[in-house]
């Protein structure tokens, strides 16, 4: 049966709308619960939280395809729930626990999952980026037709492995989405204060690498670009940027008290330009969903989230002997 269209948005079914509200509330939710873990002291050292952001995972999940890659920076844990990846092993990895998915030693930085082609997690700014294009080359190598998100943020764009990568990539063409995610701030320095030309979609403009600059806090804008950045790298055009412009509510990490910018500020955006409470508008004037409904959905989720809490807390911390394994990588003959 045809997918029935919103109103609101003609080109896309309501089915795709409501599961884009259940994954972006999935991510809030968890990163909510893990904000509060951290505060219980179940989380240690660093922990930075998505919440704002989430459009920007869900929108590009939506426009990939089974076996297409992704990789990003320490601000991870929503694109890991986005692309599939189980909350209850997430939570585990958090609280540091044997049934997470780096069996407890890599915590909230250092995640990954071969099977859902998630390759972390990265802690150091601007790594994950070369690796990015280097997953995409072994693709392009393996004529697979697979494309690879790199993910990265407005600081790290100013760093200069960044530009190294993007003339690799261009040169060989590879299969390889650059998505900046501009949040508008690196730790406590505002966009404004670290970097020369704003427009960062542009900064491939050196290299050939064409780019467009995306409204993150609109999954469905999101979305819409994702097609654009998929369909050029799968057709072997090479690399493309997404510059997303999105927004985080929390401090950098739990531990930013976030004093460089106004209450106000965070406010307004939460009350005017929300990504959830967007589809959550359209869902209910579309009468695709009713409060109810909405309500029995959020309940849900509380669900998962809380019983990924429970399971991290019973799962057992790692034996000492998992300190002498995962040292080096398996390597198939
Ligand atoms: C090479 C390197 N330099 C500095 C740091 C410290 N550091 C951690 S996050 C960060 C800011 C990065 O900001 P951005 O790229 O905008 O990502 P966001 O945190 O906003 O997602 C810095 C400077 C680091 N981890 N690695
Ligand atoms: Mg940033």
């Amino acid at each position: 049966m045809a997918a029935k269209k919103s109103k609101a948005v003609p080109n896309v079914s309501a089915e795709d709308l409501l599961a884009y509200y259940k994954d972006m509330l999935l991510i809030r939710r968890f990163e909510e619960k893990a904000g509060q873990l951290y505060g219980m002291g179940l989380i240690g050292g660093f922990c930075h939280l998505y919440i704002g952001q989430e459009a920007v995972v869900v929108g590009l999940e939506a426009a990939a395809e089974e076996g297409d890659k992704r990789v990003t920076s320490y601000r991870d844990h929503g694109h890991m729930l986005a692309c599939g990846m189980d909350a209850n092993g997430v939570m585990a990895e958090l609280t540091g626990r044997a049934d997470g998915y780096s069996k407890g030693k890599g915590g909230s930085m250092h995640m990954f999952s071969k099977e859902k082609h998630f390759y972390g997690g990265h802690g150091i700014v601007g790594a994950q980026v070369p690796i990015g294009a280097g997953l995409a080359f072994a693709d392009k190598y393996k004529d697979n037709g697979r494309v690879t998100f790199a993910y990265f943020g407005d600081g790290a764009a100013n760093q200069g492995q960044i530009y190294e990568t993007f003339n690799m990539a261009a040169l060989w063409d590879l299969p390889c989405i650059f998505v900046i995610e501009n949040n508008q701030y690196a730790m406590g320095t505002a966009q404004g204060r670290s970097t020369s030309t704003p427009e960062l979609y542009t900064r491939g403009a050196a290299f050939g690498i064409p780019g467009e600059a995306v409204d993150g806090m609109d999954v469905l804008a999101v979305k819409d670009a994702g097609d654009r950045a998929v369909k050029h790298c799968r057709s072997g055009k090479g690399p493309y940027i997404l510059e997303i412009k999105t927004y985080r509510y929390r401090g950098h990490s739990m531990s930013d008290p976030a004093k460089y910018r106004t209450r106000e500020e965070v406010q307004k955006m939460r009350d005017e330009r929300d990504p959830i409470e967007q589809v959550r508008e359209i869902l209910l004037t579309g009468k695709h969903a009713s409060e109810d409904d909405l309500k029995a959905i959020d309940k849900d989720i509380k669900k998962v989230v809380n019983a990924s809490a429970e399971f991290a807390k019973e799962s057992p911390l790692p034996e000492l002997s998992e300190l002498w394994t995962d040292i080096y990588a398996d390597v198939e003959a």
